[in-house]
């Protein structure tokens, strides 16, 4: 059993109940189980800026996939609900990236793990360091090198259920 780290962001529709569905697949999934969910982190859209803002959060998944599996899973799931996603870097129904899997480096045309603008993005380092301040990614903790990180633009708005 391994432990990874999925984000996932929606920014179109019901942006929560997007959210709380994909959780809901992700906990269904073969050889995926959820332990942790962050809170959920109203944010301004980074690349892209002139679409509506995302809702952000962070889960810990326990999972007997192998890396390449878990992705395949997740698109599958980003599938199902529907994911409407006109361009590559616009609004989108429901995002899941897979961010951190058990220490594991890979690099592969389909999968770069950890993700790799992971240390750039503080809609997703927020809601990281809330669930996961010590892990370790470059040998450096996610609570060390989120410290300094600006988090203008990243708000959270509590959890999930509330
Ligand atoms: O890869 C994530 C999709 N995405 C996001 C996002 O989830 N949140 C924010 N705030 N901006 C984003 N830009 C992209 S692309």
């Amino acid at each position: 059993m391994k432990t990874a780290y999925l984000g996932l962001g929606s920014n179109l529709g019901d942006r929560k109940r997007f959210l709380s569905d994909a959780i809901l697949a992700i906990n269904s999934a073969s050889g995926i189980r959820v332990e942790k969910i962050s809170s959920i982190y109203e944010t301004d859209p980074v690349g892209v800026v002139d679409q509506p803002k995302f809702l952000n959060l962070v889960v810990e998944i326990a999972t007997t996939l192998e890396p390449k599996d878990l992705l395949a899973s997740c698109l599958g799931i980003e599938k199902k609900l529907g994911r409407v996603r006109k361009e590559r870097w616009g609004p989108r129904t429901i995002d899941i990236d897979v961010l951190w899997f058990g220490g594991e480096v890979v690099d592969q045309p389909e999968l770069t793990l950890p993700h790799p603008r992971l240390k750039e993005r503080a809609f997703v380092l927020a809601p990281l360091a809330e669930i996961a301040p010590h892990v370790l990614i470059d040998g450096e903790s996610v609570a060390e090198f989120t410290a300094n990180l600006d988090q203008t633009g990243v708000r959270s708005i509590g959890p999930l259920s509330a």
